[in-house]
């Protein structure tokens, strides 16, 4: 059975002041009834750790690199963000694999570098407009699960989320039924590759344009088991009703 989460992504956003909406979520979710996961920018990211101490809610990047150390200048490693408080990466944000050229092997590397290291890899994969319009979505997001997750994965080390790329930050949202046909489908091809108990134990994340208004339409298909959320997760009292949703 997979575990539920709600994961915030802060993307490039939040200074010390942001830290105050941490508060404000540790005070009404001292103990939530799911996984609660906030991904802040590196900057914030060991203060927040600290801020949380050993609460129920986790903190993670938003990024990794594929290498322990070395001349990368402007990465973080997965050991880093470990010795920073962080317990979770997000890898393969389409906004990275457009932004930075990461492609499914790069990925694939990052996800095992943060796996090694002792965290849980959260992948992201998902269609642009033009792969959905052409009728490629499936074909896409198989060969981003194949390409990008690595052997060895399992419902402890990894989580998978679909980021259908125009419902990001967009305010659009695809129907339930293509939400449906995308996690249904995942499901099936974990189940394929890593057999049924590590397959139905991955969870597996929606992400775009999920808000208070529409997380809990998201969260009654059977194989959501929560969220990936960027925008609603900056305010505690939005990312607190999403979580409430779940
Ligand atoms: C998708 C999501 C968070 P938003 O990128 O990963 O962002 O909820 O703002 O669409």
């Amino acid at each position: 059975m997979a575990q539920k989460l709600a994961a915030g992504n802060w993307k490039m956003n939040g200074t010390e002041a942001s830290l105050a909406e941490i508060d404000a979520m540790l005070a009404a979710y001292p103990d939530p009834g799911c996984g609660v996961l906030i991904c802040p920018p590196a900057t914030l990211l060991e203060r927040m750790s600290r801020r949380i101490g050993r609460g129920k809610i986790a903190t993670g990047a938003q990024d990794c690199h594929m290498n322990a150390n070395g001349a990368h200048t402007g990465d973080i490693s997965a050991e880093m963000i470990k010795d920073a408080g962080g317990a979770y990466a997000i890898v393969g944000h389409s906004e990275r694999r457009t932004d930075h050229g990461e492609t499914n092997e790069i990925v694939n590397a990052k996800a095992q570098a943060a796996i090694g290291a002792g965290l849980v890899a959260v992948v992201c994969l998902g269609e642009t407009l033009e792969q959905r319009d052409a009728g490629e979505t499936l074909d896409l997001v198989g060969s981003q699960l194949a390409g990008s997750i690595p052997d060895g994965a399992t419902g402890e080390n990894l989580v998978v989320a679909y980021e259908p790329v125009w419902a990001i930050g967009t305010g659009r949202i695809p129907t339930m039924e293509q939400i449906i046909e995308v996690h249904d489908f995942m499901r099936a091809r974990l189940v394929e590759r890593f057999g049924a108990e590590i397959g139905k134990s991955i969870s597996l994340l929606y992400g775009g344009s999920v808000k208070p208004s529409n997380a809990a339409e998201i969260f009654a298909v059977e194989n959501v088991d929560g969220a990936l959320v960027g925008g609603a997760s900056l305010k505690a009292a939005d990312f607190g009703a999403i979580i409430d949703a779940l």
